[in-house]
């Protein structure tokens, strides 16, 4: 890591060659040797190979020899590594000094190799064995309440271990099962299901071929979902229109040099990706949304009465939706003055991107946590599918909607169990292949989770993989109540902070990785994801495990499972872990509609689909219909403007997987050496009497007397929208208070946070 601060633009295309140099710099920190590397990063993402552990995009049939992105890169050097976190290190180490490290420094230590039980005599972790760790764990749940004890779940698990973690959870007795989902697509999970039936996106890769307008909301692709570049590069290489909301201007968004082309490479050939880029404020798009809904209903008004040809699919609306008079009545009656003031854009911009969509014949919209972490997220989202719904632009070739998720299987976790919502799981099912009576009362979703920590209700937590107390929101407070908890288990990978604010008996269960050769009695196994498309993948380890006293996931669920649960011959967890192609069909039996043949599908190149009936135009909604839904706010942010209070959006920088901080180099907005910043605007920075590269506080206003404060942070001028500030997660998370979530689908309201700036003495 460079020491030295240096913000300065950055010329570069998002790809090109930053994007070479920046995966060798990190093969070279983790001291991956040369050779290694390449193997492993030619068997990614590809068919017979091991499924990215970085981002959940879909994965092509017709893989490039290189399948892999900077990010993706990054993900596999970073478990790759041959840095390791061994019992002389905790040994050398007591856990109050470990808390004053930074996540960085932490999980540069490398891959965590035995079992460890914290030790409060010497204030530190020690190696334990295997059978005491699991048969302590046992006999601590057996004494706990089953509705005190929560199971957190990063998506990052397989498809076998996540049915297995819920399977646990319930025979248990509890449904707490909350995911990374629930600080992430939940949204979209909510608002999705109850306006087309599916929880999910309706589209595939190959539409991105068939598409002549891709609209794209909140969502950082050259950072986050690199490998979505290669489509959107052909795609506006076909002349296909790419319209960008978003209050950034995001270089992966703006132009790309495939790293992967040659001939890009040397002639530095760069592709422009938006075709138009509108700088959004944050919380502003249900107004956006709006604008180019009336724009769209109007025009095909004045069509009407000119006698021309519709600009609505008044078939497919007649056929399909339902609400569209009442949501038609509210964008025409929709001011354009207030649509503008919310979106902050003038009407002219919403118009020139509304006229784009009223003439494309197939559009995709795609999105991320931009949309889905506000307030009145649920709006956004529903908002999008008012605007496809108009011009028929669901279930059809080349169109559809398209939630980009986060964790690389995220979504497959829902798919198979992990959920605290209990009428999202077949329980009668379960009731019949396990012969138990599972618990039926809703379970803890991350946000009810923190707050059952912090009033005491909670004693337990089981993390299976994540760094919770660092991805939520209201972190300081949440230490603080952390230490509470009766016993804390968390089955990971590498030393995080979660580890070290611990609970009374605190264990870290240290598991393999997706990249490693996972052998059991049956011999070497191979796992299941799905991505963001609802492809299924099978993924095959084969390194070298990181330490001889690795288990897998499955085997630390079914140890727990067995020191916990009495003995239940229809539940065979030694034969899964012997045979993970038993839980397969374990799966496939519960979950006959998406997952028969799973065993002989799972290797299909380009995964198997698992369907979607929206986009056979089936809405399995109440109403039988798609539903159009009229927003009740045109501002997502869910509190009121005042004079100097700003809206705080927390953000990803491109050298870092959530938590996991790589290094210290946001490349393409130019920031490098430090996390520490506050993006503003540079007249909102004369405003307020401050200077560039000035150091300030912020201060969350949020009238329930909780101080929430976060210093240290260097003032950078930036092309940002006025009032709209951005800074860096997870180091702004004390900021977020834990109330502060969207409605409904309870995920955390990260991307408008209502601060104020707090001036600090000169240092
Ligand atoms: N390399 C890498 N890959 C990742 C991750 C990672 O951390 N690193 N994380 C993974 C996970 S779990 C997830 S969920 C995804 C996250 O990927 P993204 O969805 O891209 O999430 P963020 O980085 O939080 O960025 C959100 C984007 O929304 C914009 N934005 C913020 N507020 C608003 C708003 O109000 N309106 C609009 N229109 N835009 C807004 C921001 O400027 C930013 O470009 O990526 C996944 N992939
Ligand atoms: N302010 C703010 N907060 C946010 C967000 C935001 O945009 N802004 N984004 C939210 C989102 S979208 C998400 S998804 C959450 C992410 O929240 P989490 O999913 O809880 O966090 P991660 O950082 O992905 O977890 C990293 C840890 O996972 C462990 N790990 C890695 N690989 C494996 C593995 O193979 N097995 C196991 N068992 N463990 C493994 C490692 O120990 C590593 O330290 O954060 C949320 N928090
Ligand atoms: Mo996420």
């Amino acid at each position: 890591m460079k020491d030295k601060i240096a913000i300065k633009p950055y010329a570069g295309p998002a790809g090109g060659w930053g994007s070479v140099r920046s995966v060798g710099e990190i093969l070279w920190r983790e001291h991956v040797p040369p050779l290694s590397s390449t193997h492993e990063l030619l068997r990614q993402n590809k068919a017979d190979g091991f499924a990215c552990v970085s981002c959940a995009w879909s994965k092509p049939s017709n893989a490039h020899p290189f399948e892999f992105c900077e990010n993706g890169a990054k993900a596999t050097a970073w478990e790759l590594t041959t840095n390791r976190t061994d019992p002389a290190f905790f040994a050398a180490h007591p856990v109050t000094e470990l808390l004053g490290w930074r996540d960085y420094d932490l999980e540069q230590q490398g891959r965590l190799t035995h079992p460890m039980r914290y030790e409060a005599a010497s204030d530190r972790y020690v190696a334990v064995e295997w059978a005491a760790a699991f048969a302590e764990i046992g006999a601590e749940l057996k004494a706990l309440e089953p509705k005190s004890v929560v199971f957190y779940a990063s998506g990052r698990a397989s498809l076998e271990t996540s049915y297995m973690y819920g399977l646990l959870a319930r025979l248990y007795g509890t449904n707490n099962l909350p995911d990374s989902s629930n600080m992430c697509h939940e949204t979209t999970s909510v608002a999705l299901k109850t306006r087309i039936g599916v929880p999910v996106g309706t589209t595939k890769l190959e539409d991105f071929d068939h598409a002549d307008c891709i609209l794209f909301f909140g969502q950082n692709v050259g950072s986050n979902a690199p490998r979505l570049l290669h489509p959107l590069q052909q795609a506006a290489k076909r002349g296909c229109q790419i319209i960008t909301f978003n209050p950034l201007k995001e270089r992966g968004l703006e132009r790309f040099t495939n790293p992967q082309s040659p001939i890009e490479m040397l002639t530095k050939a760069e592709t422009s990706i938006s075709s138009q880029y509108h700088q959004v404020r944050a919380g502003g798009d249900i107004a956006v949304l709006m604008g180019l809904c009336k724009y769209t209903i109007e025009a095909d008004d004045a069509a009407r009465t000119a006698g021309l040809p519709p600009v609505l699919d008044h078939d497919f609306i007649a056929a399909h939706c339902d609400g569209f008079e009442a949501f038609a009545a509210a964008a025409r009656g929709c001011d354009w003055a207030a649509i503008e003031l919310e979106a902050g854009l003038s009407r002219a911009a919403i118009t020139e991107a509304a006229e784009v969509y009223a003439r494309a014949e197939r559009v995709i919209a795609v999105y991320g946590m931009g949309l889905t972490q506000h307030v009145l997220g649920i709006h956004n989202v529903e908002m999008i599918v008012n605007l496809l719904l108009l011009r028929g632009n669901i279930g059809r070739e080349g169109a559809g909607v398209c939630p980009v998720r986060g964790h690389s299987n995220v979504q497959g976790q829902r798919t198979v169990g992990i959920s605290e919502k209990p009428e999202l799981v077949p329980l009668d099912k379960l009731a019949v292949q396990y012969g138990f009576e599972p618990p039926r009362t809703k379970g803890l979703n991350t946000v009810e989770a923190c707050e059952g920590i912090l009033d005491g209700s909670v004693c337990a937590f089981v993390g299976l993989g994540g760094n919770f107390i660092r991805a939520i929101p209201d972190t300081v407070r949440m230490e603080a109540a952390w230490s509470k908890l009766r016993l804390t288990v968390q089955i990971a990978t590498k030393l995080n902070r979660n580890h070290l604010v611990k609970g009374e008996v605190s264990y870290v269960l240290p598991c393999i990785g997706r990249i490693e050769r996972d052998v059991q009695a049956t011999g070497p196994q191979s796992v299941a994801i799905e991505d963001s498309t609802s492809c299924i993948h099978g993924s095959r380890g084969e390194r070298t495990p990181a330490s001889p006293a690795l288990l897998s996931e499955p085997a630390i669920l079914a140890g727990i499972a067995k020191a916990t649960l009495p003995p239940n011959p229809l539940v065979p967890w030694d034969d899964w872990v012997a045979d993970y192609a038993r839980v397969r069909d374990a799966i496939a039996e519960t979950y006959p509609q998406f997952f028969a043949n799973f065993n002989a599908r799972m290797f299909e190149p380009g995964g198997f689909y698992r369907g979607n009936a929206a986009r056979e135009r089936r809405f399995e909604t109440a109403s039988g219909k798609a539903e159009f839904a009229v927003p009740t706010v045109l501002s997502a942010t869910g509190f009121e403007p005042a004079e100097g209070l700003f809206r705080l959006m927390t953000l990803r920088s491109n050298d870092q997987f959530n938590t996991t901080i790589y290094g210290y180099y946001d490349r393409f907005r130019g920031i490098e050496g430090t996390r520490d910043i506050v993006f503003i605007n540079p007249r909102d920075i004369e405003r307020h009497g401050l200077t560039e590269g000035a150091t300030i506080a912020l201060r969350t206003e949020y009238g329930d007397g909780i101080h929430r404060e976060v210093g240290g942070l260097r003032v950078v001028s930036y092309a940002i929208p006025e009032g709209c500030l951005g800074a860096y997660y997870p180091e702004c998370n004390p900021l977020i208070p834990v109330q502060h979530h969207a409605e409904q689908s309870f995920v955390p309201a990260a991307k408008s946070v209502p601060v104020r700036i707090v001036m600090t003495p000169a240092r």
